[in-house]
């Protein structure tokens, strides 16, 4: 039984649940974070010293936090050779994207456009910096279509770990409302995820919730 520690609304629980989903693996998932709190406690710090979510806990083993660090812990242990493929080479050629996504179009998605409009009433919004942050995105994005314009997944017909990485911020990236380089390549790959109930059930999560008024 894997115990997960973290909000639904947060797109890095989202990864990790969606990872449990694929593999099919025996889970509960306790409600932390956000409005929910439990995360600033000491005896949550013991598990993560950040007081960030996700956490999780495999049977008795040790308390795992970072999103794609738990999803590369989850493929290792539990994937087949598609899910997490056994050569280095292999398996890096594919990694390099999820890493990618996490340090590059993550950051440029979240702290450049979703925030700054999810997070800010309309009338306090940067403009000029969200302008700028549109801009930015779009050779990111452009840079990823070109990728998947290779084949339906990052490691070929079927998913695999770094999809998981990769896919779960695409909710997010085409339901928020700005100025999208045009990618059918990316629009393709998403369609697709969202077509895999375990994506439409734990990454296509709303975030109204999150919405400053
Ligand atoms: N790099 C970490 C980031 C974790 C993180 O920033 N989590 C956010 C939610 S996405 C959080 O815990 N925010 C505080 C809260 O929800 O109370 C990861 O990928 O797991």
């Amino acid at each position: 039984m894997i115990t997960v520690w973290g909000r639904a609304t947060s797109g890095n629980v989202q990864m990790v649940m969606w990872a449990i989903a694929e593999l099919g693996l025996d889970h509960k998932r306790l409600d932390v974070g956000g409005k929910f709190g439990g995360n600033d406690t000491p005896e949550y710090r013991a598990m993560n010293p950040n007081g960030l979510v996700p956490v999780i806990q495999d049977g008795d083993g040790p308390f795992l936090w970072e999103s794609a660090a738990i999803v590369r812990y989850l493929g290792a242990t539990y994937g087949d050779e598609q899910f997490w493929p056994s050569s280095p080479a292999t398996r890096a050629t594919v990694d390099k994207w999820a890493e990618w996504i996490k340090t590059t179009f993550g950051p440029a998605l979240l702290a450049g456009l979703f925030w700054p409009l999810i997070g800010v009433p309309p009338a306090q919004r940067d403009t000029a910096a969200i302008a700028a942050a549109t801009q930015k995105m779009k050779p990111l994005a452009s840079m990823l279509d070109a990728r998947l314009a290779e084949g339906d997944y990052l490691g070929g017909n079927d998913i695999c770990f770094a999809d998981i990485i990769v896919g779960t911020l695409l909710y997010r990236y085409f339901t928020l409302d700005f100025d999208r380089a045009e990618t059918p390549h990316l629009r393709a790959y998403y369609d697709r995820l969202s077509e895999r109930p375990a994506y439409a059930r734990h990454a296509m999560v709303s975030y109204e919730s999150l919405r400053a008024k």
